[in-house]
């Protein structure tokens, strides 16, 4: 459900499952794991989790394993999605010190509020892109500052009817609904399209491949699962894309995943993920 709906009773129950899930150490993996899946263009082999067409059944497995995980502590917790088109503030109760806590320090960048909070002693950052133990944020990133997209630009990009494109990666010429969403299609000053825009605007953990380290990172990507869903609704006639294992001429062979190839670290396929509603359902507002 919509975050912004959650009862207090909800948001610290939210907090808790996850705050114990880093005490037991399972949190870690999914940092860890997602760091790993960060492979980008320029490198060789396989492009999962992003610039590819697998962006959206990888981020959903990904986090129905991370959900699965909290509901083992607290049955009645799910991930809740951030709808960045509605709540757009560093003031909206998203960033209240009873959720997700509020924004970096000037001098750097660490979150001193909310029970992510470094001071508080629940959540030490191991495996970040510096040494720094503390979480960070920079909110709009004022030095260069950037907007969290808009219900506009979600639209936009929810009406182009093809899924993804050749060469499936992040190139700016690649057309489909994924590259658009994910975001690779707009200069880095910019803070390039939607998905990857949020991640800016959040700044500190949140870019990079250690993002999962700023729990924030659950309730978008559960958004942009959400997003996801819309779009199958709006196109119902099409469908993930490529569709069948590339063949051995094309220059992509061997790096993007078809419908019917499982997906590392899973044995799960994309077309398996197609479907949420087998797992969970969206209440929507
Ligand atoms: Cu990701
Ligand atoms: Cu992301």
């Amino acid at each position: 459900m919509n975050q912004r709906n959650l009862t207090s009773r909800q948001r610290a129950q939210f907090v808790e499952a996850v705050l114990e899930l880093k005490r037991t150490g399972r949190y870690e993996k999914y940092v860890t794991l997602h760091a790993e899946y960060f492979a980008s263009d320029g490198e060789s082999g396989l492009r999962i989790a992003h610039m590819a067409p697998t962006f959206f059944p990888w981020h959903r497995q990904f986090l129905l394993a991370f959900e699965r995980d909290l509901r083992r502590l607290d049955p009645d917790v799910t991930i809740p999605y951030w709808d960045w088109t509605r709540d757009r503030s560093p003031n909206s109760a998203l960033w209240a010190a009873d959720f997700m806590g509020g924004n970096g320090r000037d001098s750097d960048g660490q979150v001193m509020t909310g029970p992510f909070a470094y001071g508080y002693g629940n959540w030490p950052v191991t495996h970040g892109v510096t040494r720094e133990r503390y979480l960070t944020r920079n909110l709009g990133r004022p030095y260069q500052p950037v907007a969290l997209p808009t219900k506009a630009e979600l639209d936009d990009a929810l009406a182009i009817p093809v899924y993804d494109a050749a060469p499936w990666n992040s190139a700016p010429g690649t057309r489909g609904f994924r590259n658009r969403i994910e975001g690779w299609t707009v200069s880095e000053a910019k803070g390039g399209y939607l998905h990857n825009r949020v991640h800016q605007w959040v700044g500190g953990h949140m870019i990079g491949g250690s993002s999962p380290n700023d729990p924030v990172f659950w309730l978008h990507h559960a958004f942009i699962d959400l997003v996801w869903v819309r779009w199958q609704r709006l196109h119902p006639a099409s469908g993930y894309l490529p569709d069948r294992a590339l063949g051995r001429r094309d220059p992509e062979h061997g790096r993007v995943i078809s419908a019917d190839e499982p997906m590392p670290p899973w044995d799960t396929r994309p077309s398996e993920m197609f479907d949420h509603r087998p797992f969970y359902t969206y209440e929507e507002n």
